[in-house]
């Protein structure tokens, strides 16, 4: 089963080697990540003011490579301004023991030792010109740098943004990159997060995605939203359902709903889908995380493990035992 399921994990890695590392990816379809200043309140759409993304590097590629950070600062184009921009977030990076395998690095809230590993790098963006609108690169680093994890495909690096001070929030996009001027993917490369904390587009005609991996072990799964603004609908799809309705929140209130897995859903991807309402609307941000059945938080894959599912209908499929 374990074989079946890494099988089915390196030939969706391999098919959609070519979609890229964007963060968020293209399959996505969401347009930033957010994080506000820590005196910004909840109902703005981000509960911490904080977020991490995991970054895998598989074996099989030995040279270096780059984070790269579009808009790391909070002024100019793209933020979202409450008042004058005073805020400051502080991106940090680690790798080395423990950077996952610390259990609080996998929460989805920011607490203990979520800084766990080594830090590798670390700098504070206020608002500035200098790095407004375009890309700034972090780096080089190398895979050994990494704390090597199977179950997540390879080398893990952790990036950190927090939210220091102020009330506005910073919207921002990654890249992993084998060059530091430009976007190009690591091969095989991944990235992934337990929490997710972002900005819908503003369009009434836009789907937003997200692809939780169910791996062997699960058996439920519950969905958590927090600020979804009542804009527009919740709906979930893998190989075996479509149109199956979620809860999707009020604003600044949290909604959840429970979905049971079936055998065939296990070592694939769900496609979670934010069908966004019949009005434009701007400035929504939410978070978005996803248990199993014991509470622990599931990683969702920027590209997503195994390919994004395709409804299979009532197919009979072999047991993989
Ligand atoms: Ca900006
Ligand atoms: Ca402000
Ligand atoms: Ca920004
Ligand atoms: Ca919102």
């Amino acid at each position: 089963m374990i074989k079946a399921v890494l099988i089915i994990a390196i030939l969706g890695l391999m098919t959609l080697n070519s979609l890229g590392q964007g963060v968020p990816a293209p399959e996505e379809n969401i347009p930033f990540l957010v994080t506000f200043g820590n005196e910004a309140p909840k109902k703005y759409g981000d509960d911490d003011h904080c977020q991490t993304f995991f970054f895998s590097i598989p074996k099989t590629y030995t040279k270096p490579f780059y984070i790269r950070i579009f808009d790391p600062e909070t002024g100019g184009e793209n933020d979202e301004r409450v008042k004058n921009f005073n805020t400051t977030t502080l991106f940090s990076f680690y790798g080395g023991k423990g950077c996952i395998s610390e259990q609080d690095a996998r929460e989805v809230d920011p607490m203990g030792q979520f800084k766990s590993g080594n830090l590798l790098y670390k700098k504070e963006f206020g608002s500035d010109e200098k790095y407004d609108n375009k890309w700034t690169t972090i780096g080089p680093f190398n895979a050994q740098q990494g704390e090597y994890a199977e179950q997540y495909f390879g080398y893990i690096f952790k990036l950190i943004c927090e939210g220091t001070s102020g009330d506005d929030g910073n919207l921002y996009r990654y890249f992993l990159s084998t060059s530091p001027n430009e976007n190009i993917p690591v091969p095989g490369g991944n990235a992934f997060t337990f929490e997710y904390t972002f900005r819908l587009h503003k369009s009434h005609k836009q789907i937003s995605h997200i692809y939780p991996f169910v791996d062997e072990n699960v058996i439920s799964v519950k969905q958590h939203n927090f600020d979804g603004d009542d804009d527009g609908e919740l709906k979930l799809f893998s190989v075996r359902s479509k149109d199956v309705e979620l809860a999707l929140s009020g604003d600044n209130e949290s909604a959840e709903s429970v979905y049971n897995i079936n055998s065939r859903e296990k070592g694939t991807s769900l496609d979670i889908q934010i069908i966004k309402s019949a009005k434009d609307s701007p400035n929504n941000n939410l978070v978005f995380y996803v248990t199993n059945q014991y509470g622990q938080a599931m990683p969702f894959y920027t590209i997503p493990i195994g390919g994004i599912p395709k409804y299979k209908g009532n197919l009979i499929v072999k047991p993989t035992k």
